[in-house]
């Protein structure tokens, strides 16, 4: 492990015990759910990793230290915070330099699990090319990570605030392999189904850790996407979605949102029109990444004994 981590006791113990690692990121609990929803959330997928079979790591960065697994009162205590930073890769050393606290992205969390020796991650949804991009040059630094550290990420797609084929064209230039689980298409994070065919497609665990480690033997470097499709009875149906989708980006352009700010904002503003469902959805919707993540950790450990 590098010498810039630190492990949580319960993570410590996992690693030497050989035992499958998944890591989650921190700021679904800072930027994306409101007190206490995020803080019930980031425990209830802790418990989906735990019941799957392996140990969860949330990352984040907390007065300098950069935690790979938090304890109770440090996720306690990151859900309850304000203005916390959202670091990623630009700004994680700074977090830490500076002895700051921060939660991390898709593209932060990477880093801090590739550090620890975690290969398997789940999240909500990545963030990919925003639409407007063209004019915004708004792509998201998740793409970047994906091209270059070798982690796995459970997602249910990219969120569908984005512009998904743009975003999938960025993947296919960086040769990033997106897999949808279990389906012909991609998901659209809150529906299981975004019209749109998946490069790839894998129906099992082992079949992904198998994928893993022939990529790997065969030196090509890079982490892979997984989008995951919600299950149907949480999901909402895109076409019901994409509406609300446009209101809320029309809302973010007359409040002149940019940088940072425009994916927690669309966010918010989708709870806000959606009277809370969107929120429900994405609790259901990660809890399900955890569980896939769990298991692709455990095949994983197996197959490394
Ligand atoms: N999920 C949420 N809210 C968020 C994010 C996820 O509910 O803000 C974060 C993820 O951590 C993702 C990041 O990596 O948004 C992408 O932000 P940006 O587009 O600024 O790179
Ligand atoms: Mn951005």
């Amino acid at each position: 492990m590098h010498p810039d981590v630190s492990p949580s006791q319960k993570v410590q113990n996992a690693f030497e015990n050989q035992h499958a690692v998944v890591a989650l990121e921190s700021t679904i609990i800072t930027h994306g759910m409101p007190y206490p929803q995020n803080l019930q959330t980031a425990q209830a997928v802790e418990t989906a990793v735990t019941n799957a079979g392996a140990i969860p790591a949330t990352i984040a960065v907390v007065n300098g230290e950069l935690k790979i697994g938090l304890t109770d009162t440090e996720l306690d205590a990151l859900a309850q915070s304000t203005g916390t930073a959202k670091l990623s890769r630009a700004d994680l050393a700074f977090a830490v330099a500076q002895k700051t606290t921060g939660s991390t992205t898709v593209a932060a969390t990477m880093i801090a699990a590739h550090m620890a020796g975690i290969e398997v991650f789940a999240t909500g949804g990545i963030g990919g090319v925003h639409r407007g991009a063209s004019n915004s040059f708004d792509v998201s630094a998740d793409l970047q990570e994906l091209a270059n550290t070798a982690v796995t990420v459970v997602s249910a797609g990219a969120k569908a605030i984005l512009d998904i084929p743009k975003t999938l064209e960025v993947l296919e230039t960086f040769g990033v392999p997106v897999i949808a689980y279990g389906q012909d298409n991609l998901p659209a994070f809150w529906s299981s189904d975004s019209g749109i065919p998946a490069p790839l497609r894998i129906d099992n665990a082992a079949d992904i850790v198998r994928f893993m480690q022939t990529r790997r033997s065969m030196g090509i470097k890079g982490g892979m996407l997984i989008g995951n499709p919600v299950p149907s009875k949480d999901e909402i149906p895109q076409i019901k979605m994409e509406h609300t989708i446009q209101q809320a980006i029309d809302d973010a352009k007359l409040a002149r949102v940019n940088g940072k700010a425009v994916t927690p904002w669309l966010l918010n503003r989708i709870f806000e029109l959606t009277n809370g469902d969107s929120l429900t959805t994405n609790q259901a919707l990660i809890k399900n990444n955890a569980t896939l993540a769990a298991q692709i950790a455990v095949s994983l450990s197996q197959a490394q004994t």
